[in-house]
């Protein structure tokens, strides 16, 4: 089962070589062709909302542990799509178009059957490392996603592990007047199947959703572990008196996140299936009228990506150095100029509060991480 195509066998063994033998940015380093996907970082985002009738669901729930359930069935609904989606559409894990500091993407997933527009905003907040902040919002139902992500990777057995940073807050503006705030962690991740040139995810270790008077605690394991399947994962959801969080002891869910999961504890009957139909993000211009900027993805990379998705690797590759150029110009002139770069969506602080008080609940490590706040000017108003 080798994947690799025979004339770029050599080349995809260096490249294997080069992980193994760094860590940390693995976005720079320069991997074969086939292994590129035409997608940049700036559009994974979306994922947190391919099933935006489960997003919306969240603001119709009854509070209490209906809420926090609503909570876990939409963030267990976004796995599929974050870590096997590739493999689907492109028969294994690619590495995706690595974002230049400023990059753009906006999108939406229309008004269908009451649910309420859900809206994308994306930006490239810093390029070394790579860091991506965004904003998922339906306003009609009070819900507001704001998050950042960056990985720490390392390689351990011919695996690559990818520790994720950052963390998002999910604020669910309810119609008396309260609002009701949940911290969500990011699992860590492990490539397999490098060595066949077909890389896929496993998830690995632990994530949090806290708040709502509740902390859900979501194990991940994979092949052989506690159901002996792939992508298996067990939430345990506590209720947290000081929080809230009364009655009911607690809730545990278990079975696999890319299909189907069930009650084994609080509950009986299934807790979640994954259903087939996703929907994807509509892209839409940032600029007036729609119109995309030069700096939004699909406009910035659409020659590169051209050239992964038709083999004509020599433009992709020609193009992409042309946005690197152009990048290492423009970080030349602002430190001639004593400038720096402005970001248009987002501002970083040096710590969360919410982080702060809600990580604590369940004495997450590390206590305190940065965040980037969404400056309230979007969409430019006429
Ligand atoms: C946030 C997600 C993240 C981004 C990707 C590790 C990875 C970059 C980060 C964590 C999303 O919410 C979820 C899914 C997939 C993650 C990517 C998978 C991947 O392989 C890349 C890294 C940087 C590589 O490209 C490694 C080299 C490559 C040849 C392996 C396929």
């Amino acid at each position: 089962g080798d994947a690799v195509p025979a004339s770029q066998r050599g080349s995809w063994t260096s490249f294997l070589k080069s992980i193994a033998s760094f860590s940390g940015d693995l976005s720079s380093l320069t991997a074969p062709p086939f292994i590129l996907s035409p997608t940049s970082l700036t559009e994974f985002p979306a994922y947190w909302c391919e099933r935006p009738d489960l997003f919306a669901a969240i603001a119709d729930a009854k509070d209490g542990e209906d809420r926090t359930l609503a909570v876990l069935n939409w963030f267990i609904s976004t796995l599929k799509d974050q870590y096997t989606s590739r493999n689907e559409s492109m028969g294994s894990e690619k590495k995706p178009l690595n974002p230049v500091l400023g990059e753009l993407f906006y999108g939406n997933w229309p008004d269908k059957n009451d649910r309420g527009l859900t809206e994308l905003l994306v930006e490239q907040v810093s390029h070394h490392p790579p860091i991506t902040a965004y904003i998922i919002e339906n306003k009609s139902k009070g819900l507001r996603l704001v998050g950042h992500n960056a990985q720490k990777t390392s390689f351990s057995a011919g695996s690559i592990i990818v520790k994720q940073i950052g963390h998002a807050v999910l604020t669910v503006s309810l119609p008396s007047g309260t609002k009701e705030e949940y911290l969500i962690t990011l699992p860590r991740l492990r490539i397999d199947g490098l060595w066949y040139g077909s890389p896929y995810i496993e998830l690995a270790e632990t994530s949090y959703i806290i708040g709502g008077g509740h902390v859900s605690l979501i194990e991940y394991k994979g092949k052989g572990y506690f159901s002996g399947k792939s992508h298996s994962f067990k939430a345990t959801v506590t209720p947290m008196p000081g929080m809230g969080g009364q009655g009911k002891k607690e809730t545990v869910i278990e079975g696999t996140w890319h299909e189907k999961s069930q009650f084994v504890k609080g509950g009986s009957g299934d807790f979640h299936d994954v259903h087939a139909v996703k929907e994807q993000v509509s892209p839409i211009g940032g600029g007036e009228g729609g119109e995309m900027g030069d700096f939004e993805t699909r406009k910035l990379w659409a020659l590169v990506a051209k050239g992964i998705r038709e083999g004509d690797f020599e433009t992709a590759s020609k193009e992409k150095s042309r946005i690197e150029n152009e990048q290492r110009q423009r970080r030349k002139d602002e430190q001639a100029a004593g400038t720096t770069w402005e970001l248009k969506h987002f501002a970083q602080l040096e710590s969360d509060p919410v982080y702060e008080r809600l990580g604590k609940v369940a004495k997450i490590v590390p206590p305190t991480e940065d965040t980037y706040v969404f400056q309230e000017n979007w969409p430019p108003v006429a």
